[in-house]
């Protein structure tokens, strides 16, 4: 068999293998689908530098560069091994085998894994073992089933050198398969690849069908919102400027930055959902979806902030949250008093370390169900999440939130820890340049520079602007509801004049500290400096 036929039967058996894990994934759990669980624990196991440069180079679309990634690594392996199996099939068995062996490894190394989420692998092995061999020998099939060749025979038979071959003629079967490929049977392999697409094609719909995507997509559109018992203040009239390149003051759910290390977004039925509060606890607790929305529900609004966000990067955005107040619950459950953190787990075993005092001091730290009037997007932790005004999203903000464990800092860890980020993480006071982008090419004459600045939970007072690091001139300050939200800001009487300039902006918070021009990296605790953006004027 040719190389590039028998590659060909490798990715179709391969495809095979994949469509029938896929299938096994939904009727066993759809996040054991095995390219995920690999990809996971890759993600796991790269050091944070490398984690570090994904987010920054390739931004929200990490994931899907990374699935493409393992992607073209399997398909590679797959042609290999038809290559492989096609001298021998044990050979490409065995390389099936070993892939196999990775696949259950990743399996059960993942948070919360039973012996079920190996079936995914081990099904798609069997599949693509069986898959290898039938294409395998369908591409040899004329080879031993046709008559053998003239030259093939007997050497009683052999003609004398230099004779005719007369009854070469009277065998289609040897004509068809060419030449140089005797034993290599072209339409059998065509119809055997053909067969082995659409069983991959079926499987693998079906499993996605089967993932159950659907089914949590209905529930959520059919979830009605309760009326908050502590609606949210009025919005200041004069909390969005409305100009045209700013933030908005709420920034809508589909604008809403996404960070998770989840590859498939956990699919969590509210029907089966529960939040589990035990550990250092008097009475552990669990709450059902109903019971969370049968409690005084409480509207706040709150800006979001990740650790990761660059100084002016777009990991950052507001919204109003509708949610039962955690310490409510917490103080339901009666927390010891020498606990100091909360460790919260997602559906799909992500951790993350709260400090309890944080949540305890009044603040509206909230388990929310709801983003913007709407339940909670799946993407951003449907159907529940925690909500922490002032602290990053690493160590508040669970989503899909399934268990929150009361104990102490020195006696767990959760996720970031020990890869290289602070056990607590207050959000560092920061401002943004919306307006003008940077890289513009304006016109000289009055310009408008807008942007938002945030200091959660302690509040924004003023916002500075300079032009080439001439003086720092007062932005106008937007109003904002309370303390837990971003605000915007503009200086509109700019006289931008022919030339580059570069334009900075700093903010002040409400404890009185101005930003520092100290430029650090976002590890291990967040971004400082002053956000800056060159311009042109022509
Ligand atoms: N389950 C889960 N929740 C999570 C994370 C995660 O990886 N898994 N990441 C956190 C981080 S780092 C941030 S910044 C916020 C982002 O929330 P968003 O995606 O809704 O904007 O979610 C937090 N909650
Ligand atoms: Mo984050």
């Amino acid at each position: 068999m040719p190389a590039w036929a028998a590659a060909l039967v490798g990715l179709v058996a391969g495809a095979v293998a994949l469509g029938v894990s896929w299938l096994v994934a939904g009727l066993v759990k759809a996040s054991a689908f095995p390219v995920l669980v690999v990809g996971d624990s890759a993600v796991d196991l790269s050091p944070s530098w490398l984690k570090e440069w994904a987010i920054r180079t390739f931004g929200e679309a990490d994931k899907i560069v990374l699935l493409s990634g393992v992607s073209v690594v399997l398909a590679a392996l797959a042609a290999g091994i038809g290559i492989l199996a096609s001298r021998d099939l044990r050979y490409g068995h065995a390389g099936l085998a070993v892939l196999g062996a990775i696949g259950v490894a990743a399996a059960l190394t993942r948070p919360g894994a039973g012996l079920a989420d190996t079936l995914p692998v081990l099904a798609g092995v069997a599949a693509g073992m069986v898959a290898l061999s039938r294409l395998t020998r369908r591409a040899l099939a004329s080879g031993s089933d046709s008559p053998r060749p003239p030259t093939g025979g007997a050497p009683e038979r052999r003609p004398a050198a230099g004779a005719e071959e007369p009854d070469h003629v009277l065998r289609p079967s040897v004509m068809r398969a060419g030449e140089d490929l005797r034993s290599f049977d072209r339409r059998g392999l065509l119809t055997g690849l053909l067969g082995g697409v659409a069983v991959a094609g079926v499987a693998g719909a079906a499993g996605r069908l089967l993932s159950g995507g659907a089914e949590v997509d209905a529930a959520r559109v059919g979830l009605a919102l309760p009326t908050p018992a502590a609606p949210a203040g009025p919005v200041p009239a004069g909390s969005d400027l409305k100009i045209k390149g700013l933030s908005p003051f709420f920034t809508p759910n589909r604008d809403f930055y996404r960070v998770d290390t989840a590859l498939i977004v956990p699919q969590v039925d509210p029907g089966d959902w529960t939040l589990r509060i035990h550990g250092m606890v008097d009475r552990p607790i669990e709450l059902t979806f109903a019971d969370l929305v049968k409690r005084p529900l409480v509207e706040a609004d709150v800006t979001l902030c990740c650790v990761s966000n660059e100084v002016g990067g777009p990991y950052v955005g507001n919204a109003r949250w509708l949610g039962a107040r955690l310490s409510d619950v917490l103080r339901e459950a009666g927390v010891r008093k020498d606990a100091d953190m909360l460790l919260s787990v997602s559906a799909d075993g992500w951790t993350c370390g709260t400090p309890l005092d944080v949540v305890m001091d009044g603040r509206d730290s909230l388990l929310a169900i709801a983003m913007n009037g709407e339940a909670l997007p799946v993407d951003h932790g449907f159907p529940a999440r925690q909500v922490v005004p002032g602290l990053y999203g690493y160590v508040s903000a669970t989503k899909w939130v399934t268990e929150i464990k009361v104990t102490r800092f020195d006696r767990d860890q959760a996720y970031w820890t020990p890869r290289g980020w602070a056990a607590k993480g207050p959000i560092k006071t920061q401002s943004r340049i919306d307006l003008p982008k940077s890289g513009a090419s304006l016109r000289p004459g009055r310009t408008v520079i807008a942007g938002v600045a945030w200091a959660q939970h302690k509040g924004v007072d003023a916002v500075e602007v300079r032009v080439d690091r001439g003086e720092w001139r007062q932005a106008r300050l937007a109003e904002a509801p309370t303390a837990d939200t971003w605000r915007q800001w503009v200086l509109d009487d700019w006289d931008a004049v022919p030339g580059t300039h570069t334009i900075q902006v700093r903010a002040t918070d409400a404890t009185g500290y101005t930003q520092t021009s100290e430029v650090t990296a976002v590890a291990p605790d967040g971004a400082t400096g002053w956000h800056t953006v060159e311009v042109t004027v022509a």
